[in-house]
């Protein structure tokens, strides 16, 4: 599962990666800062069944946090873009081929309007948010023409020629920015387009194609940042009234930075999402130190609900991806793996998968002699085209490894 972040330079990417990983960027108040990608780990939170099952679990591929299961991630930060990028402008838009293989994207927007349509510093409620939405969206729809673009010609023809099935065949050709068939035939359907004879799209229906590819392909929710200064109240209003096709969630990255930082080294006590924090030892802060921690309190946390970073990312991964938690174990009584540790993983799943789903995600062996599965809140055996729901705990039963 990878989430890539974009957005207009200089809005708080890099903040927002910062806060999201704890890996040090460089992070400042020019455009253009972030030229290579950040890779890092971020964690959705999950629900933990040891609770719920009474147990004390041992994660290994997440953390257990208070009940709380936080499942890692995928992030990408990427530079940032301008309008008229898919032209040269700015740093271009080839970097996005950096996230060809994201499942989302977060849109990270300044929603205090405190950057121009460069990303210059100007005064806050200056700039629209909405218009830094409308453009991202062009310059994605660009990028994504501009991939389908390159060998168009000759891959319609052969379509043609060959009587080739054009959804597996132009799937097969952006199978590099995980493309499927079945996101082909969406698009295809939602414009209307002719799929007998694709050399007579014209340039426009490339455009029309590319443009639903990408809302399907790439679906994206909206970071409204910096919500800790004022004026962003009244812009995420708007924004809201305006993008209604999107989730839209206030956030202030820098906010979320500090309160992260401020708990790795043990001043507070913080969970990500969380309205508020504990001081641990008044006397170890600083008089600046208290005074941001205080304005964090007041001008985010107390008026948003939390920094709202956390909330973005795990509405990336619940509410616009849908994917579900599942718990695999290999004994369904003691709930272990067969080293004995109790709810070991926690796996994100779309939702719609299946018990063979699971077995292939864990092991491709697992799926191919797959034989059975069992649900292991209820002990009944379930078949391979058994749905997964969300938090089901499941056993698979496989000739493979017997
Ligand atoms: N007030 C406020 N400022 C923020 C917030 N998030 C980021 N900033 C500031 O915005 C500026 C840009 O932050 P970056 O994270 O470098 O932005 P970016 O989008 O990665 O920028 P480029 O890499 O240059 O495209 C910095 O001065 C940050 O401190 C926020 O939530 N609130
Ligand atoms: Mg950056």
């Amino acid at each position: 599962m990878i989430t890539g972040l974009v957005g207009k330079t200089n809005v708080g990417k890099s903040c927002f990666f910062a806060a999201a990983t704890l890996v040090e960027v460089p992070i400042s108040n020019y455009p253009f800062t972030t030229i290579d990608p950040n890779r890092g780990i971020a964690f959705v939170q999950g629900k933990c069944l040891c609770k719920e099952f009474n147990v004390e679990c041992n994660p290994r591929n997440s953390q257990c946090k208070d009940g709380l299961r936080l499942i890692p991630i995928n992030i990408i930060d990427v530079a940032g873009l301008v309008p008229g990028a898919h032209m040269g402008r700015g740093l271009g838009n080839k970097f996005l081929d950096d996230l060809r293989q994201a499942d989302a994207f977060i849109h990270i927007v300044d929603a205090a309007g405190s950057t121009d349509e460069e990303g210059r510093p100007c005064k806050p409620g200056t700039r629209d948010p909405v218009d830094d939405v409308r453009f991202l969206e062009v310059e994605l729809t660009m990028w994504m023409y501009g991939i389908i673009r390159k060998d168009w010609d000759k891959l319609a023809r052969r379509i043609e020629g060959e009587k080739l099935n054009i959804y597996h065949a132009i799937a097969e050709r952006l199978s590099g920015i995980g493309v499927t068939e079945l996101d082909v035939k969406k698009a295809i359907g939602l414009v209307g387009l002719d799929i007998v004879y694709p050399s007579r799209w014209t340039d426009e229906d490339l455009k029309k194609f590319a443009s639903e590819l990408r809302r399907i392909n790439k679906p994206m929710i909206i970071a409204a940042n910096k919500a800790d200064i004022p004026i962003a109240e009244e812009n995420i209003k708007r924004l809201k009234e305006e993008c209604k096709d999107y989730i839209i969630v206030p956030t202030s990255s820098e906010a979320e930075l500090l309160l992260r930082r401020a708990n790795e080294k043990g001043l507070i006590e913080y969970t990500p999402g969380n309205k508020e924090f504990k001081i641990n030892d008044l006397k170890k802060l600083d008089p600046k130190q208290i005074k941001a921690l205080e304005l964090v309190q007041g001008l985010i946390l107390n008026k948003w609900g939390s920094t709202g970073v956390q909330e973005a990312i795990d509405k990336a991964v619940f509410d616009l991806l849908k994917l579900i938690v599942i718990y695999p174990v290999e004994d369904e009584n003691k709930l272990t793996d067969k080293d004995g540790n109790v709810l070991p993983d926690a796996l994100l799943l779309p939702q719609g998968s299946t018990a063979r789903d699971l077995a292939y995600k864990i092991h491709t062996d697992l799926g191919e002699t797959f034989v059975r599965a069992i649900d292991c809140r209820t002990k009944r055996h379930i078949s391979a085209d058994y749905q997964l729901k969300n938090y089901d705990v499941i056993k698979i039963i496989a000739t493979a490894g017997k």
